[in-house]
């Protein structure tokens, strides 16, 4: 074999993650467990979503800084989710369990199954900034999108201890993560819908199209823990294929969606306070307009989102005090969440 010929040999043996991270962790060696094919897609997928967030990050940039709070928890999602994936590919971020169900198929067939807790991890933080992302678009108020993050985490918890558990006790965590689903998903297909729609059509719409696809989406999950993790009824490379396609239209396509859906919102509207230093001379001397098109003339830049600042030349913005009509000064800043 030539050189040329050595090569290409070689880049067809190029993917050793099996060969390097075996399946033997934790003092177990996992007998149902992915195939360098099942690898290959999850290198994809970490490639896809690694793209994605350069792209996000690319767009970002491209906007005025207190424009850019979806730009940022939606790239957090997709590099979160870039790195679970090389986790995944490179056959580590897993345990051994011991299966419920012994099957005879060939696919499945087996004691210990491949289960990779990392899902979990990369679900813990990036399914709070999906849930994030849709109920600031909805304008909902701080404590609601609490207690439904905590209801996120509930879901996502007790899915991986579900994973973990061996014997039929796994399904009772199980259906206490799907009752946690669905006081999510009513929430989003409910109270949010509804408030959305009371800062304008361009809201309620940008919502409908990324609520309905989470929605859609998020019901699917809990069928694919049951025919992996729950059930061992389909092979860890079909696993693989289901949670990936299902986070690539959860995460990237979600969230090129709802970039564009915000493209002409303004957070302001949507009750978000963001002051933003592009506005400020001290910090963007040479610019001659500041982001409304006031230009910028010396010392005072104007109205920053609903936060009036006045600044001098040179020095520290301070913040110009509000009366209250009363004779009083009240705080200029006013954050809403
Ligand atoms: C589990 C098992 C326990 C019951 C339920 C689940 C739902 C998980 C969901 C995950 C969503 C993940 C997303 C990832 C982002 O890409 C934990 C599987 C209900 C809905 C959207």
């Amino acid at each position: 074999m030539g050189p040329l010929g050595e090569q290409i040999a070689q880049l067809e043996r190029r993917n050793n993650a099996l060969r390097l991270n075996g399946n033997t962790v934790n003092g177990r060696t996992a007998d149902i467990g992915i195939t360098t094919r099942g690898s290959d897609w999850y290198f994809t997928v970490c490639a896809v979503m690694t793209v994605a967030g350069f792209a996000f990050m690319g767009l970002a940039v491209r906007k005025p800084r207190h424009t850019r709070i979806f730009h940022y928890i939606t790239s957090a999602v997709v590099f979160t989710a870039a790195i679970a994936y090389f986790c995944m590919g490179s056959n580590l971020g897993f345990t051994p369990v011991e299966v419920e169900f012994f099957r005879s198929d060939p696919k499945v067939r087996g004691t210990f199954r491949e289960m990779f807790y990392v899902r979990y991890i990369d679900w813990f933080i990036t399914t709070p900034l999906l849930l994030l992302d849709l109920m600031l678009t909805a304008g909902m108020p701080w404590p609601t999108i609490f207690f439904v993050i905590f209801a996120d985490w509930v879901m996502i918890v007790t899915g991986l201890i579900g994973a973990l558990v061996t014997s039929r006790y796994k399904w009772g965590f199980f259906t206490f993560g799907n009752f946690a689903l669905f006081y999510i998903l009513y929430h989003l297909g409910w109270e949010s819908r509804r408030n959305a729609n009371r800062f304008g059509n361009d809201v309620g719409k940008a919502f409908l199209y990324c609520g309905s696809l989470t929605s859609l989406l998020w019901l699917l999950y809990p069928i694919a823990w049951g025919v992996c993790e729950g059930g061992n009824v389909i092979a860890p490379d079909s696993e693989a294929i289901f949670y990936g396609i299902l986070d690539l239209l959860a995460k990237p396509v979600f969230g090129a969606l709802l970039i564009w859906g915000h493209r002409n919102i303004e957070p302001s509207r949507l009750g978000l306070n963001i002051t933003d230093y592009d506005n400020d001379v001290a910090v963007h001397e040479k610019r001659a307009t500041n982001d409304y098109g006031v230009p910028v003339t010396g010392n005072n830049t104007g109205v920053t989102n609903g936060t009036t600042t006045a600044t001098t030349s040179g020095t520290t913005p301070v913040a110009a005090p509000a009366s209250d009509g009363l004779g009083g000064n009240v705080p200029t800043h006013n954050p809403t969440v």
